[in-house]
């Protein structure tokens, strides 16, 4: 029996919660044979902590075989003690009347306390996704505030957009979903991210000569990724949480499993490649092995992805400076 691995989730009784652990408990995360030990984080409120209790009555009721173990907490000390995985999903949500830019401070408080114990307490080389938007601000947060941990550790989840526009390139290709690769997200998990098929194929075959039409790409497939979260509350009531509980599965399974050659997105710290100032998470393409991404380096940027790299860098950059003066 393979030791197990402790993955820590934050914001555990909430909507992607609760499509989140099931999965995890069940080993489609890490594997059918990896044992896995819950350490699940909530508000130190009562109705939160209540709920977060009632969750693990089910997960313990589900008796999965590989579920090793489980912490329910309110202290983020306790929730990342010695965690290999670490699933930043709980955020502040914007309330009503609330600024952006109260939102990002408010999310900066949450990010730099939970940097600050996952440096204190967790395993020296915790996975650390960041899910609770704002992602890729949260994320840059959380590194900052974990200096003795690698900052090449801390990611963002962009994999959602991805896989959003995964569908969006099937549908319009009239292709398998499942066949397509090289596709990416630059950038923010936000509206301005840049979904970009230049070197997508399908079997070998590029989307982007099959497609051939830059009206679509410019005015159909960018903001309907873009804007896919919208429309989902829209027709729901409610925001993404199966799809973004699945994203996230996507990202930390090929991220420790391995991507088998294959390109994913992933909101990773910049290593000054593609004009990406070093340090801004950003979406950009991985190929990941053995616990470890690299980077697809190389790839040609003409002037429309250029245009439309550097505005959602610009955003990221204005949500830095936003919270700059708490980072030191
Ligand atoms: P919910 O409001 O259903 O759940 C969030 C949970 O987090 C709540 O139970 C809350 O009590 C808890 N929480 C809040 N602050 C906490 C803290 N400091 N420590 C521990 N727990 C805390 O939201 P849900 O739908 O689950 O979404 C969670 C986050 O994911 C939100 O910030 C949301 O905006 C973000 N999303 C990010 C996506 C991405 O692709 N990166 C897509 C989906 C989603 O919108």
């Amino acid at each position: 029996m393979k030791t197990p691995v402790r993955v820590a989730v934050t914001g555990a009784a909430g909507q992607i919660g609760y499509a989140l652990l099931f999965r995890i408990a069940s080993g489609e995360m890490l594997g059918k044979d990896q044992p896995v030990i819950l350490q699940l984080l909530e508000l130190p409120i009562d109705k939160a902590q209540a709920a977060l209790k009632g969750v693990m009555m089910e997960l313990e009721d589900c008796a999965f075989p590989l579920l090793a173990g489980m912490v329910g907490t309110d202290d983020p000390e306790v929730a990342f003690k010695d965690a290999d995985v670490a699933l930043l999903v709980g955020a502040r949500p914007r309330g009503p009347g609330m600024e952006r830019k109260d939102l990002l401070l408010e999310n900066a408080k949450i990010f730099t306390a939970q940097g600050a114990a996952l440096n204190k307490v967790a395993s020296r080389n915790v996975k650390v996704l960041v899910v609770g938007n704002p992602a890729n601000t949260n994320a840059y947060i959380a590194m900052k505030s974990a200096p003795d941990l690698p900052a090449r550790n801390f990611t963002a989840m962009l994999r959602l957009d991805h896989n959003r526009a995964l569908s969006q390139l099937a549908n319009q290709a009239n292709v398998a979903v499942g066949d397509i690769e090289n596709l990416i997200v630059w950038g923010n998990h936000s509206p301005t991210m840049y979904p970009d098929y230049r070197f997508a194929t399908a079997k070998g075959k590029s989307l982007k000569d099959a497609i051939n039409d830059a009206d679509w790409n410019a005015n159909t497939f960018i903001p309907q990724v873009g804007k896919r979260g919208a429309a989902i509350i829209e027709a729901r009531g409610l925001s993404s949480a199966a799809s973004a509980a699945n994203a996230a599965i996507d990202h930390v399974r090929d991220w420790l499993l391995g991507s088998n050659g294959k390109w994913v997105t992933m909101g990773v710290p910049s290593d000054g490649s593609y004009g990406i100032p070093e340090g801004v998470i950003y979406g950009v393409p991985v190929i990941t092995a053995n616990g470890e991404y690299t980077r697809v380096e190389g790839l040609a940027v003409d002037d429309f992805s250029r245009a439309a790299m550097d505005k959602t860098l610009a955003e990221l950059e204005e949500e830095r400076a936003g919270v700059a003066h708490l980072l030191g």
